[in-house]
């Protein structure tokens, strides 16, 4: 049996610093809290208020972005800062008389038990050995101290921010602590775990769609939904139920089966022997169902969920998501799927200018373009969908000017998720290639970004390209 999977208790480490947190939290009057604004962040922000609204305590939340914590006030009584705050200098708060709780899962730039003037309790996986990128997120965290209350029914947001932060994306499902938090809505009936082809669209979109976009490793069915439905009708799969197009979770075991078997042995024509062990992770892995909402709704599906409260932060409008999850299924949810179809929109139309105006340049070890214009918070999920266009074999590089710095260039990779089983972290490596060009970077092994001096382009290109020889 896998180990992951006998995860069913809180590591014993965690439970003395939480019942810390809990009396913080239970004895505060007037909080505020900061929470960074990504999907990750926006669930853990929906726990938190929901929290705090269960035991009566006035709070506000805000959602940032890293850049701006050094200039944040110290003006509550108690001041939380979730999904961030631990890689950051939080000085100015520790010497205040604030108490301050910071619960997140990214790298921590304090040692355990570091403590300011005012009370400053700062929970981080990393202090027990537990890993912060796959087996807990913000939203993770956030439950944990929820669940303290007793509130384990808000864990299906605990899925959501785990799924949304990628936990998942090196063996295809939740492990660790996300498996506590994912038990714990799976005993509440909220969701349902099952092993499923990992093609992104499950609720929403008809099969045949769902297919070609599959970007990974170039198939004849990427990009070509003719062939698509060649591929399906080859198979005896059903594409309509009368005029309704059916979607992934339409289909039934068998099917999936005969749909798996051709996508391995169509990937295993196309993959370099070296790959050719990971091709079965790249088409399965584990699906999570929010059971409480409509089927067909990207609701349903805890991928396309991410989706939408993404699609919400990219348009600055995080609290129209944050309202969604905490039960606003009104106004905040129309206003939701209007903002995911303006996100489309925006993302079709830069993508095709990419195309059109050939802007993929490639170097031995690497391709990249110019997003000049392209707004700085989507150039990641443009370069994401370029990638099925160039060459899957390279990662893809963008790179676009910052809106509120002249000088600055924003730059995002993205990768085949085959290069990530095969061992490179692509976040650790542009880490490293940011810093010796004047920048700072970081991120997961297939999605990774940086910031870096525009004049410095060219070297940042140079030096990666180096960086690569041999990996690729
Ligand atoms: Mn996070």
């Amino acid at each position: 049996m896998n180990k992951q999977a006998l995860v069913d208790t809180l590591p014993p480490p965690l439970e003395r610093p939480l019942r810390k947190a809990h009396h913080m939290v239970e004895n505060a009057e007037d909080v505020k809290i900061y929470s960074h604004i990504d999907c990750d962040g926006i669930s853990a922000g929906a726990i938190l208020s929901s929290t705090l609204d269960r035991l009566d305590i006035d709070h506000k939340i805000e959602f940032i972005s890293l850049d701006k914590i050094p200039n944040l006030q110290v003006d509550n009584e108690l001041t939380i800062f979730s999904d961030l705050g631990s890689g950051q200098d939080l000085d100015h708060f520790s010497i205040s008389n604030s108490q301050v709780l910071v619960l997140d899962h990214h790298p921590p730039l304090r040692k355990a038990g570091t403590s300011g003037k005012g009370e400053f309790i700062e929970i981080n996986p990393h202090y027990y050995g537990i890993d912060g990128s796959y087996h807990i997120s913000g939203g993770g965290m956030a439950y944990l101290l929820a669940r303290t209350f007793g509130f384990n029914d808000l864990s299906w947001i605990g899925v959501l921010s785990a799924v949304g932060d990628m936990q998942n994306s090196l063996t295809g499902k939740l492990e660790g602590l996300n498996q506590l938090i994912l038990g714990d809505s799976v005993v509440n009936g909220q969701v349902q775990s099952l092993n499923d082809l990992t093609i992104y669209g499950r609720q929403t979109r008809p099969i045949y769609v769902a297919l070609s976009y599959f970007g990974d490793v170039k198939l004849p069915i990427t990009n070509n939904r003719t062939e698509c439905i060649e591929l399906l009708k080859r198979l005896n799969i059903r594409r309509k139920i009368g005029k309704t197009p059916r979607t992934l979770s339409d289909l039934n075991q068998k099917e999936k089966i005969r749909l798996f078997s051709e996508l391995v042995r169509m990937l295993s024509l196309e993959v370099p022997s070296k790959y050719a062990k990971y091709v079965p992770r790249l088409v399965s892995g584990d699906s999570y169902e929010f059971l409480e909402e409509e089927r067909y709704t990207p609701l349903r599906d805890a991928s396309e969920f991410s989706t939408a409260v993404n699609a919400c932060s990219r348009h600055d409008k995080p609290e129209i998501a944050f309202k969604v999850l905490k039960g606003n299924r009104k106004m905040a949810l129309k206003d939701m799927a209007h903002l995911t179809q303006d996100h489309r929109r925006y993302l079709a139309q830069q993508m095709e200018w990419v195309k059109e105006e050939n802007q993929i340049k490639s170097l031995q070890n690497l391709q990249y373009f110019d997003g000049n214009g392209i707004k700085s918070n989507v150039i990641g999920t443009i370069a994401g969908m370029i990638l099925s266009y160039g060459d899957w074999k390279k990662p893809m590089i963008a790179f676009t000017e910052l809106e509120d710095e002249k000088d600055g260039l924003k730059v995002s990779l993205r990768c085949s998720r085959l290069l990530a089983f095969d061992g490179i972290h692509f976040g650790n490596l542009i880490k490293k290639v940011a810093v010796k060009v004047g920048g700072t970077g970081g991120g997961h092994s297939v999605a990774c970004g940086a910031y870096i001096p525009a004049k410095n382009k060219d070297k940042f290109l140079k030096i990666f390209n180096e960086t690569l020889n041999g990996m690729i």
